[in-house]
């Protein structure tokens, strides 16, 4: 039976649920799954601040069970050029890009599937920024309350 290829870009920043949930969506699709993940360079142009490096992203997506293959995303323009060249069958992305790739059509299929809810890279960091705003002293309250906890529970 003829392989099937699917393709999905992104930046995989902060890895979570909600980018394993898409990556084993997308796998349904086809038996090889290539994902392009976005280089730091690329997140620039997109105005995307990521925590975690070009090299680390890759590295955690390349070792997800349904992965085999990662490719850099370095533009906008290179998704015609990839799909031709990996004879990709379905380019799959989640739905906070609907519409917005259907000029791949004519290339291969283009799915959109719903994102997974209440979980984002951006949500995960505005909570670390939320915590940074707690007082300094409070921290250290909190720190003295567990040193006596500790030693009531000794
Ligand atoms: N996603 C999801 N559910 C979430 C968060 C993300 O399904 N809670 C999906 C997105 O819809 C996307 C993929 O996971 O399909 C990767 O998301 P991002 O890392 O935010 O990728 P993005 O910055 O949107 O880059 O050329 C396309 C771009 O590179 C996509």
């Amino acid at each position: 039976m003829e392989s099937k290829t699917v393709i999905t870009y992104g930046t995989f920043d902060m890895f979570h649920i909600g980018h394993l949930k898409l990556l084993q969506r997308a796998k349904e699709y086809g038996d090889k799954l290539i994902v392009a993940v976005s280089t730091d360079e690329f997140n620039e142009q997109k105005g995307k601040k990521t925590l975690i490096s070009f090299a680390q992203r890759s590295e955690i997506v390349a070792n997800i069970k349904c992965v085999d293959e990662v490719i850099s995303e370095n533009s906008w323009e290179q998704k015609p050029d990839d799909i031709k060249s990996y004879k990709v069958n379905t380019f799959l992305m989640g739905d906070d890009w609907k519409g917005k790739f259907d000029y791949l059509e004519n290339l291969c299929n283009v799915v959109y599937v719903p994102r997974t809810e209440k979980i984002s890279s951006t949500q995960l960091k505005k909570s670390l920024i939320n915590f940074t705003s707690i007082p300094k002293e409070d921290i250290l309250r909190a720190f003295e309350v567990i040193e006596v906890l500790k030693r009531d529970f000794e």
